[in-house]
């Protein structure tokens, strides 16, 4: 068979994105995300890095466990892997340059679908790293991450890393190897773990600890053997608590990196935080986003959000900006990204059927992340927010607060300090003081 590369278009009179303005009435246009407007000392481009899901955008059909397939992407419609695996590398630059994204991400059987042997697979996975890296030098886009897709194949229902039959751990460190090569071939910025499937089902038949130290175990040997190969990117654990398994090992960014630490992981690896994991763990995005800053372990992030109403990952593009806003907030005062960057982890609605709504959704996306941009800098800016925050610690700053900060005192000098100066002042924590304050600047 003659394969057919680079011939179509696939979102035909959708043209190149461009920044219009917040008047523009141009549904296909930009009204916040100006990629070169600074804000402060870089531009919106390199302050938010935006990546392209391979999985959701290109391969996933809208397929539910109450329904068929939706959306009959003209992509996906070859019956042949290969060709299928080309086309769909072609729609997916096209969307990227279009929207004039700078980075993607993908598991390995995105690309291209798993084939019936470990060779074969092997062989298709080594054909679409060589298109992509001719799509990638043509087009200036860039991998920002790439890992292996350990949970949907059959042979993980009981884990990959953590599988009780070291047979299938072996599988899995072959996906991983093989993955590894790709991203490093394609000069990937990151390498992601979600352990998807890591974790149990019922504890009466798991044996926890064991299980997590064979993680570890796989965790250390794909980074001794990413680093011999010349990978000098970050690896990234994105936490989950559920989903598709009862209880997962990564549950939150607590969790993991109480993990890391144990087993001398970190140093190579972050966090990947992703917005609907945190609200699942019952956390805000926030609030995962400072637990892992906190540890020096704020690496990406997997953008999207839940729904209010629903228990499950529903995956959603991010639209809500008072709480982008704080996110963005945190992101800032932990320095920015680094290696990492915005990976559009959501997809569209089932039913949002049309070509066209993939470009809405982007768009979306991107422009709500700009504003949170503006906004969290012009608070920090200002300085009221932090002059707040300052002042609610500041009996530490000085005098005996200080002193105990720097371990002088102990509990009889507390002991005795509370004899001396009897009961504290009421002290306002002026919570909606600081919520009007975000309002304030959006
Ligand atoms: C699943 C999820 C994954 C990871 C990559 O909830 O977020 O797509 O981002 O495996
Ligand atoms: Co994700």
């Amino acid at each position: 068979m003659k394969v057919v590369k680079g011939e179509r278009e696939y979102f035909k009179g959708i043209p190149a994105i461009k920044y219009e303005g917040q008047h523009s009435d141009n549904p296909m246009s930009f009204k916040f995300y100006n990629p070169k407007q600074r804000v402060g000392k870089k531009t919106m481009q390199d302050h938010l890095r935006f990546a392209i899901a391979y999985w959701h955008t290109f391969c996933g059909n809208g397929g539910d466990p109450f329904g068929a397939p939706t959306k009959l992407f003209p992509w996906l419609e070859n019956s042949d892997p290969l060709q299928r695996g080309y086309d769909k590398m072609d729609a997916a630059f096209e969307l990227i340059t279009k929207l004039g994204v700078s980075y993607y991400c993908f598991h390995d059987y995105d690309l291209v679908d798993e084939a019936p042997t470990l060779k074969e697979s092997e062989k298709r996975i080594a054909a679409m790293i060589a298109y992509a890296k001719e799509k990638q030098k043509a087009s200036g886009v860039k991998l920002l991450w790439g890992t292996a897709n350990l949970f949907s194949h059959p042979r993980y229902m009981n884990g990959a890393a953590t599988n009780p039959d070291f047979n299938v751990v072996c599988y899995a460190g072959a996906q991983v190897k093989n993955a590894l090569d790709a991203t490093i071939a394609l000069k990937g910025s990151n390498y992601v773990f979600w352990g998807g499937r890591e974790g149990y089902l019922s504890l009466l038949n798991t044996e926890m600890k064991r299980e997590q130290e064979h993680l570890a175990r796989f965790l250390h040997a794909a980074k001794d053997y990413g680093r011999k190969h010349g990978f000098k990117g970050t690896f990234l654990i994105e936490p989950k608590p559920m989903e598709p398994t009862k209880h997962q090992y990564d549950f939150d960014a607590a969790t993991v990196i109480s993990f890391l630490r144990e087993y001398d992981l970190l140093g190579d690896f972050q966090l990947n935080l992703e917005v609907n994991h945190a609200t699942l763990a019952q956390h805000t995005f926030q609030h995962e986003l400072q637990v892992a800053s906190d540890a020096g372990v704020l690496g990406s992030i997997d953008a999207n959000r839940g729904d209010y109403q629903n228990g499950w990952d529903t995956d959603q593009f991010p639209n809500n900006l008072y709480e982008l806003t704080e996110a963005m907030l945190v992101i800032l005062k932990s320095g920015g990204f680094k290696t990492g960057g915005i990976n559009f982890d959501a997809k569209t609605r089932r039913n949002s059927t049309n070509l066209e709504d993939i470009f809405y959704a982007h768009i979306g996306g991107m422009d709500i992340f700009a504003r949170a941009l503006i906004v969290a800098h012009s608070i920090l800016q200002a300085g009221q927010y932090e002059k707040l925050l300052r002042e609610r610690y500041s009996t530490f700053q000085s005098g005996k607060g200080k002193q105990f900060v720097n371990g002088k005192l102990g509990i009889e000098d507390l002991h005795r300090l509370a004899l001396k100066n009897g009961e504290p002042i009421q002290r306002s924590g002026r919570q909606e003081y600081f919520e009007n304050l975000i309002n304030q600047f959006i």
